[in-house]
């Protein structure tokens, strides 16, 4: 037509004009000869749009327009036109399109193979294995569509509102992350993920061809940070993929996923690192509840979330790793002082600190030093616990971090006794270890799972909701 697109966030504005706007085809349906309903979408705005023959509008158009396929995208021309009664069905509420002109600029194929509705509604279950097609248990008579169904076709499923409000979420915690540590005096690196050797010096590594021979995706970009610390950064951040070749099945792991890392200074003891990681992970909550309390909302009223609680003195509960084993034990585990916890574990201590601090989010501090990885510093008040510490959210582990061994000899040596042992002259390892033979001061960092920083905020059953096009141990496409 010409005219200029309008943006329907605009459209009280607009009352009694003619706009013309791009929009998606949510549905259409014919009303009877001379009246057709359509529901258009634009972004995270849906408005209905009316059809009435007249001298002006043929019943032909009625029906063409009434019969547009779902999910077609249009440039559609009306009259905005304000209602008597709020339409329930549309996010505009009090106003309605009456259509002039309707041009089709991609019609959709039918049948979809994913209806965008049915991506709206939650997941059956976990959505882990194949159930697709299981009837729900709310008594709705239309069978909820599973996970799979859902990621085989995720460029249909990611249209769904829910899906969007995640992912704008997802880029808010990147941002926020960004914001606070700048603000902090980090700067952000870009480490290198194609490595020569394991980073870590663990197995979970994917080995690739690198012309003629072979290399390895980073699973953290642990010995790079450090390195840069050794090369006086004071303070680093970073947000980049993480690879993991863990045949892991579960609603919390990925092969690929962002990890937001971040590695600093201290002046007295490893604690100074952790209050930064605290009042971080403080500062995310409080803007995601300010910045994006919409789509908050809109995910966790789909799943029957509730809130994300936080403890009202500001301080976040900071509990050794001892004490959360007694809190164990008294609530009836068995396990031992120097165990790794178990996934069951660790949720149920989420739910005991939950009720004694009332806070969804915690610290544990001192894990046993057996459990973590060798470049971890041992306590010095007890040489089987660590400077090491753990976050979580809602009972699930989403960082790891620890202060680290800054001197090359004790490093290596606690490489060769790790279990497994890591070889402090292998290729990759040997630059790391000797980078501590010419200074280096204490530092201390911790690395973030993002998609499960979203999940968890957001109480989803499931992390590959949290990311785009997931990777897992069956899933490489789309
Ligand atoms: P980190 O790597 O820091 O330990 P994580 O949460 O990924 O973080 P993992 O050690 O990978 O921790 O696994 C923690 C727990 O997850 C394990 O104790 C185990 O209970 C559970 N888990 C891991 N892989 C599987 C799997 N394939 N099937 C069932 N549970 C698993
Ligand atoms: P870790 O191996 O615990 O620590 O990883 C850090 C955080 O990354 C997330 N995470 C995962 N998310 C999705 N899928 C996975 N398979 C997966 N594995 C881990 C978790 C975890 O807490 N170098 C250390 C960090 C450090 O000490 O700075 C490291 O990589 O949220």
């Amino acid at each position: 037509t010409g005219k200029p697109r309008v943006d329907l966030a605009d459209i009280e504005k607009l009352e009694d004009t003619e706009i013309t706007f791009r929009c998606w085809v949510e549905n259409a349906r014919v009303q009877s000869a001379k009246l057709a309903f359509l529901n258009l979408r634009q972004g995270l705005n849906t408005v209905q749009a009316v059809v009435a023959a007249s001298d002006k509008l043929s019943k032909q158009m009625v029906k063409f327009c009434g019969n547009v396929s779902t999910e077609s995208t249009l440039a559609v021309t009306g009259l905005v036109k304000k209602v008597k009664e709020p339409i329930k069905s549309a996010s505009i509420k009090d106003f309605e399109i009456h259509i002039t002109a309707l041009f089709i600029e991609v019609k959709a194929e039918v049948p979809l193979p994913l209806q965008v509705e049915d991506a709206e509604r939650p997941l059956p279950s976990e959505g882990l294995g194949d159930e697709d097609e299981k009837a729900s248990e709310t008594g709705d008579a239309r069978p909820l569509v599973g996970l799979n169904t859902r990621l085989n076709n995720r460029t249909l499923d990611l249209r769904a509102k829910i899906n969007h409000a995640i992912f704008v979420i997802k880029s808010g915690v990147c941002a926020l992350f960004q914001e606070f540590l700048s603000q902090k005096g980090f700067i952000l690196i870009h480490t290198p993920k194609i490595l020569g050797a394991a980073s870590e010096g663990g197995a979970n590594v994917f080995e690739l061809k690198y012309f003629d021979r072979p290399a390895y995706l980073a699973q953290s970009p642990q010995f790079y940070k450090q390195m840069l610390i050794a090369s006086r950064f004071q303070k680093v951040m970073e947000i980049g993929p993480v690879f993991r070749a863990e045949n892991s099945n579960t609603a919390r792991h990925l092969t690929e996923f962002t990890g937001l890392d971040l590695e600093m200074e201290f002046q007295e003891n490893y604690h100074e690192v952790m209050s930064v990681l605290e009042d971080l992970m403080l500062f995310i909550f409080k803007e995601l509840n300010s910045r994006y309390e919409k789509e908050t909302e809109l995910v966790r009223s789909a799943y029957h979330v509730e809130e994300f609680k936080l403890p009202e003195s500001g301080k976040v509960p900071r509990i050794p790793f001892t004490e959360g084993i007694q809190m164990l034990r008294d609530a009836g585990e068995e396990l031992g002082d120097y165990d790794d916890l178990t996934t069951p574990q660790e949720k149920h201590l989420g739910r005991l600190v939950l009720e004694k601090y009332n806070s969804d989010f915690y610290v544990l501090d001192q894990f046993p030093l057996a459990i973590r990885p060798a470049y971890t510093m041992p306590s010095p008040a007890n040489p089987l616990l660590s400077n090491s510490y753990d976050m979580f959210m809602r009972g699930q582990e989403i960082l790891s971090g620890a202060q680290r061994i800054h001197n090359a000899d004790l490093l290596a040596e606690m490489m060769r006794k790790h279990d497994p042992p890591v070889d402090p002259n292998g290729l990759g390892t040997k630059d790391y270890v000797e980078c501590f033979r010419y200074g280096c001061p204490p530092h201390g960092g911790g690395g973030f799972g993002l998609e499960r920083i979203v999940q968890f905020w957001l109480g989803l059953p499931n992390i590959r909701m949290c990311s785009l096009f997931p990777r897992d141990p069956q899933r490489v496409i789309p």
